[in-house]
Parts: C-alpha cells; sequence; structure tokens
C-alpha cells in the first residue's frame, strides 16, 4: 500500500512500513506545493513515479502529497527551502535514505520578485531572493543529487527555464539574468556529464498562470490578473504534460530545450487580449 511520508514531526502520518517499488521510478520535484511544481508531480504520480516533494509551505504540500497518494506512489514529502543549504543537504539525505536511488531531479522552484527597473530598485533582497533561489537552489539541488545519479550511472535533470531566459525585457533584467544562467547550466552540465547515461533538459516556458504574477507582484491581485487578462495562457497542467513526455522518452533520447509559449504570445511583452 502507498504511503505518505511527512518528513516534518508535525506532519508525520501513515508512518507504516515501506516497500520501496523497485520498478517505479521516483522524482524529486522543488517547489511542489503550487503551479507547474504541483502539476507535474501529481502526473508523474499518476503515471507511475514515486515522488519526493520539497517546498516551503507545510500545508500546501501536504495537500499535494495526500492527492499523489491517492495514485498508488510511495510520495516523501518535507518541507525544502532550497537558498537554505543546510535544510537542502538533510531533504536530499532523507529522500535517499528513503528510496535509495533519485531517478529525475526536477528543479522548478523559483521565482519573480518585482518588476523595477534598475535605477528604480530601492530594494536589493529582491534581486538577492531571485539569485538564491533560481541559480543557488537550483545548483544546490544539483550538487547534492548528482553523486547518486553518477554512481547509478542512470538520471535526469529537468530545469525550469523561461522564455525570459532567451530574450530579456524592461523591469526584469535580474529574473532574465537568472533564466539566462539557467540557460548557462543546462548547458554546461550537458557537458560535464557526456559519457554519463544522465539526461538533462530545460523545459523554458512563456506564460503561464500560476501563483508566479501573485509572486511577483507581492500578493497584489488585481495587477496579477491583469497580466493574463484576455489571453488564455498556458497552464500549469500544459507544462506539466511536456515534463511527463520529455522524462518518459527512451534513455538514449536527450531533449536539451523545449521552449513553449501560448499561442497568445509572440514574445515576452507581444501578447495578443481578445477583449
Ligand atoms: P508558483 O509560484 O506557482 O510556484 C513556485 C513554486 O516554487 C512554489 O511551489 C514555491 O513553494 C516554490 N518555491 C519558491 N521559493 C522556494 C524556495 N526558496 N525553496 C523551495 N521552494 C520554493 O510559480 P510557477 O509554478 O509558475 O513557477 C515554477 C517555475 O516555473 C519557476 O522556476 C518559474 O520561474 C518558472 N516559470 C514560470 C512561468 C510562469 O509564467 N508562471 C514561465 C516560465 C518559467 P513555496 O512558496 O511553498 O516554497
Ligand atoms: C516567466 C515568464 O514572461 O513572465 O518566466 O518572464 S515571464
Amino acid at each position: 500500500m502507498a504511503t505518505v511520508h511527512f518528513k516534518d514531526k508535525a506532519f508525520t502520518q501513515g508512518m507504516t512500513s515501506l516497500t520501496i517499488t523497485k520498478q517505479k521510478r521516483t522524482a524529486l520535484i522543488t517547489g511542489a506545493s503550487s503551479g507547474i511544481g504541483r502539476a507535474t508531480a501529481l502526473l508523474l504520480a499518476e503515471n507511475g513515479f514515486n515522488v519526493i516533494l520539497g517546498a516551503r509551505r507545510k500545508e500546501a504540500l501536504e495537500d499535494v502529497a495526500k492527492k499523489a497518494q491517492t495514485f498508488g506512489s510511495d510520495v516523501l514529502a518535507a518541507t525544502l527551502d532550497v537558498r537554505n543549504k543546510d535544510n537542502a543537504t538533510e531533504f536530499v539525505q532523507n529522500a535517499l535514505d528513503h528510496f535509495q536511488h533519485i531517478d529525475v531531479l526536477i528543479n522548478n522552484a523559483g521565482l519573480a520578485r518585482g518588476l523595477t527597473k534598475v535605477a528604480d530598485q530601492q530594494n536589493e533582497e529582491e534581486w538577492q531572493d531571485m539569485v538564491d533561489t533560481n541559480i543557488m537552489g537550483l545548483m544546490r539541488m544539483t550538487r547534492l543529487v548528482l553523486p547518486s545519479m553518477i554512481e547509478q550511472n542512470y538520471g535526469h535533470i529537468v530545469n525550469l527555464g523561461s522564455t525570459a531566459g532567451h530574450e530579456a525585457y524592461a523591469g526584469s533584467s535580474v529574473y532574465c539574468a537568472t533564466k539566462f544562467g539557467v540557460q548557462a547550466i543546462t548547458t554546461a552540465l550537458r557537458q560535464e556529464l557526456l559519457g554519463h547515461a544522465i539526461r538533462v533538459t530545460s523545459v523554458d516556458p512563456g506564460m503561464v498562470e500560476t501563483e508566479f504574477s501573485m509572486v511577483r507582484f507581492s500578493g497584489d491581485k488585481d495587477r496579477a490578473d491583469s497580466v493574463y487578462a484576455g489571453t488564455t495562457p498556458l497552464t500549469a497542467n500544459d507544462i506539466a504534460d511536456i515534463i511527463l513526455f520529455a522524462v518518459t522518452r527512451k534513455n538514449h533520447v536527450n531533449l536539451d530545450d523545449i521552449i513553449v509559449r501560448p499561442v497568445d504570445q509572440a514574445s515576452g511583452g507581444l501578447v495578443y487580449r481578445h477583449s
């Protein structure tokens, strides 16, 4: 029977004996509490993966973990702040203790904060947060998981980039820089791992309606809604679908970089609004 395992004591439940289903691949998803991470966790669970879920918000994570369990997956969920080295190290160690192997790492945790021109920026913490999360967090999780993938000579790393990693736009210099950085990291990793049976993919969406804009605009719902007004954005499920496709190709097939936009979006700032 599948069991949800919460590593945080306050959320510990169902700690009955765990049987790791050897045939199932195990996917670790960062930022699994909402949006693309949540949708991907559920779709992978539905398609036969065991899932390891991390994010900062316990309650939202618990909700995803319970839903994932209904697909018969073994689920390990624990709070994770990818900016925190000790927390991330413990998280990955617990995951490896639990499942013995991590086959897919989905570096999804990420955020934009603000839409502010450089000259107007009064709050350097926003810049620091994006760099610490989108670059340092992704690098850290990759560094922590990679040795076990190299040892088993099998694995797949999927990094969430963005169309913002291909074309910069005003007010978003640092967010775009982090996503250009994700491109650089993904490309370098693929070269570093040549000779190992480890795949490295970047999934680069345009506009996806998630909590992304609420976070970017610090909870200003009207401003967040205006991003998607009159247009048909991508959904988190659209991206999860693409990630599932990438990780279920034959082992010798590496999808390098998948750029995906809504039909209503031709470039970062060029969006067709129907009304
Ligand atoms: P959401 O805000 O809905 O989800 C972001 C997720 O990241 C949440 O689960 C959040 O969980 C988690 N997260 C944020 N900071 C941390 C942290 N320090 N440690 C661990 N988890 C963290 O946005 P999306 O689903 O849209 O974003 C997912 C990824 O997709 C991001 O990398 C984003 O840059 C990228 N992307 C998004 C696009 C869009 O238009 N929405 C387009 C292109 C790329 P919690 O707050 O609980 O920690
Ligand atoms: C998010 C897409 O266009 O808001 O990465 O930068 S965009």
